[in-house]
């Protein structure tokens, strides 16, 4: 979080800090903000997400937006983590492994009192160390580097393994993205996972049907994908990936199975929240800036929970 007073960031900010310009945009002097509430949570994560690609000129915001809520679930009310001992030994571990929607991840830790809301300026910014994809170096409350897709997963099952073998009861989870599944390192650690019968271990797909700039479908065909995590032995589960309810049910129940790893499907909209950022190709790597950073920013603030 290095990147000091002068940047162009801040001028572009006309003097204001993040914080402030933030506030004033969206007008939050009428509603107080309880960030243990998942749907207030995923809402934090969309304005920061907006904020963060438009100051940076980054890329990513739909898939930054399809990951809302189980990011919100995820930190709002499953996982065991404290945010004051980043490095509890018995703290649950979260890796999301679609790392170019890092702002979803750093927008949370500041949110939930990793660091201070004010650093989220600094994402993308050159010595930063939130970086575009998600870094684990210098920024509390992340476990492991990724943005090269197909690396979570393998790890995940790495330090699955690891707790059983200390005897630990930590859980391990790892956030996909559909596409990332054509990889062929998802395919070997869900294996492995599989036969070592890994039931602290449980990932969630972001099943958006979209990677890049085509469909799922027309790149590499997934389905039936939850028979293929059966074949390979998991515990499947398949929700709404933006009904928060439905969401933190469905990780108890992972929580609670035995024997097996647990995987979540999530099925979501890519852009969800704006409406012409919904399902459209464009939005992958598109930054919002002018018109359409405004229409997005008014489209957030008119549907705040
Ligand atoms: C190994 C690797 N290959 C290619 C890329 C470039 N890339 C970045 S995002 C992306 C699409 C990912 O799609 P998906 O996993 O479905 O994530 P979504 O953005 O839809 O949430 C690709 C191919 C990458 N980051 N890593
Ligand atoms: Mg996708």
């Amino acid at each position: 979080m290095r990147k000091e007073a002068g940047d162009p960031i801040l001028e572009y900010r006309e003097g204001k800090t993040y914080t402030q310009w933030v506030h004033a945009a969206f007008d939050d002097t009428h509603t107080p903000i309880d960030t243990s509430d998942p749907r207030v949570l995923a809402w934090l994560i969309r304005r920061h997400g907006l904020e963060m690609t438009h100051l940076s000129r980054g890329s990513h915001i739909a898939s930054i937006f399809s990951v809302a809520e189980i990011m919100a679930v995820l930190y709002a009310r499953v996982l065991h983590v404290d945010p004051h001992r980043p490095d509890w030994p018995e703290r649950d571990r979260l890796i999301l492994s679609k790392g170019h929607a890092g702002a979803a991840v750093y927008a949370s830790l500041a949110e939930r009192g990793f660091f201070p809301v004010e650093a989220l300026r600094y994402h993308y910014a050159d010595g930063s160390h939130l970086s575009g994809h998600v870094s684990h170096r210098g920024v509390r409350g992340v476990e492991f580097s990724t943005g090269s897709l197909g690396h979570g997963l393998p790890v995940g099952c790495g330090l699955a393994l690891g707790a059983r073998m200390d005897h630990e009861d930590w859980y391990t989870y790892v956030v996909l993205g559909d596409g990332e599944c054509d990889e062929g390192s998802v395919w070997e650690s869900a294996l492995q996972a599989g036969h070592f019968g890994l039931d602290h271990l449980i990932a969630v797909v972001d099943h958006n049907h979209m990677q890049s700039l085509d469909f799922c479908e027309n790149t590499l065909k997934l389905e039936p994908f939850d028979q293929k995590w059966r074949d390979f032995g998991w515990h499947v589960l398949r929700v709404d990936g933006h009904d928060t309810d439905a969401l933190e049910a469905a990780f108890h129940a992972c929580k609670s199975h035995r024997g097996s790893p647990s995987i979540i499907i999530a099925d979501t909209v890519k852009g969800k929240g704006v409406s012409f950022m919904e399902n459209d190709i464009l939005w992958h790597y598109r930054t919002p800036q002018g018109e359409e950073y405004e229409a997005a920013r008014r489209e957030l603030e008119a549907h705040r929970p």
